[in-house]
């Protein structure tokens, strides 16, 4: 009997010896790791500075065709990576391999795939990932660049900037090794961190002046890439909707917090700006292979790019954080705001002489 029981437990443990290389020993018995995605503006549980040698994160996208309304009344059939738009943040760092499960369901009507701007090769991941309803496929790539980058889907032709325009975009953050580095090379750590995903929507409108709703997105192909050709949006958001991060919404901050606010936008340029603070750091194009500029009032994030602004607030208050284009901010949507709790600061700036009447 203990024989048996001895033979058996061997087996096993060939069993599990071979399961466990057969996973891990592709990429040189890099350690395997599971990174939970979630929703923006959130990013995922991850470390500041790298542990041990390059990894290999696993994620996994579900990708959902899914009705969105992104103002009151306003809708679209979004395409989205796990159901958000702008898609989740992925945080790894340089040198770690991105490994990606990509499930488009059967509930799916379109094809899609996902084009990478932190990879390199085969358009960008887009030529190896394309998956029709009822598909999965798992890329990997080594993330060989240090800084934040757009990823989007990219099917071909006119099917490209359409799924763009419909919320097919998100972020990844491919963290130095060791860490951010400010404009002297010191390390920078920060306390909390945050994914603005701009979107530019293009909704068209009936003969009356009502933006039209379609029964499918297909429905509304046409009339939509006229709109799209005039190059003026109807709507500029931050995450997937007009107040998605304003009132109830808004993202908290302290006194003394050191955030990171990384904000991409996948299809046109966009201005920065956080009224009443700085972007003290600012990676205006997200490389975090460069030395940060330093005090910036705005910044640009080029079409197809992310960046990434630090501050460390000084004051309470509400701060709005938006684009300086102020048409876009405050007539189509583009501002989130920020509550910072604390003490407020007199040296800093206080009101001598309330308002009152001209003497
Ligand atoms: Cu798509």
């Amino acid at each position: 009997m203990n024989f048996i029981s001895y033979v058996f437990k061997r087996l096993a443990s060939i069993a599990f010896f071979l399961i466990c290389n057969s996973v891990s020993a592709d990429i040189d018995g890099a350690l395997r790791v599971t990174q939970v995605l979630v929703d923006p503006p959130n990013l995922p549980v991850h470390d500041q500075v790298a542990s041990g040698p390059p990894k290999i994160v696993q994620i996994k996208m579900i990708i959902d065709e899914k009705e969105i309304e992104i103002a009151p009344n306003v809708y679209i059939h979004a395409f989205t990576f796990n159901g958000t738009v702008p898609g989740p943040m992925i945080v790894v760092h340089q040198n770690d391999y991105v490994e990606l499960t990509l499930v488009n369901p059967t509930s799916s009507t379109l094809l899609h795939n996902i084009d990478f701007h932190a990879s390199t090769g085969a358009l960008g991941g887009g030529e190896l990932t394309k998956v029709s309803p009822g598909e999965e496929v798992v890329l990997r790539f080594k993330a060989t660049k240090a800084g934040v980058f757009v990823y989007h889907c990219a099917p071909g032709g006119p099917m490209v900037p359409w799924h763009v325009v419909h919320g097919m975009n998100g972020a990844i953050m491919v963290l130095p090794r060791d860490g951010l580095k400010d404009n002297n090379g010191n390390r920078i750590k920060y306390d909390k961190a945050f994914y603005i995903g701009e979107q530019d929507f293009y909704i068209p409108k009936d003969s009356s002046g009502n933006y039209k709703r379609y029964k499918t997105a297909l429905e509304g192909f046409a009339d939509e890439l006229e709109v799209m050709k005039t190059l003026q949006p109807s709507h500029v958001v931050f995450n997937g909707a007009v107040g998605a991060l304003t009132g109830e919404n808004s993202l908290k901050a302290d006194v003394g917090d050191t955030v990171l606010l990384i904000h991409s936008q996948a299809n046109r340029q966009t201005y920065p700006h956080l009224i009443g603070g700085h972007g003290e750091f600012v990676w205006e194009r997200g490389n975090f292979s460069d030395l940060p500029q330093t005090n910036l009032e705005s910044w640009i994030i080029g079409a197809g790019s992310a960046g990434a602004a630090i501050y460390t607030f000084k004051q309470p208050g509400t701060y709005a954080y938006l684009s300086h284009n102020l048409i876009e901010a405050f007539l189509l949507g583009a501002v989130a705001h920020i509550e910072v709790d604390g003490k407020w600061n007199n040296d800093l700036m206080e009101q001598v002489i309330k308002p009152t009447a001209i003497k």
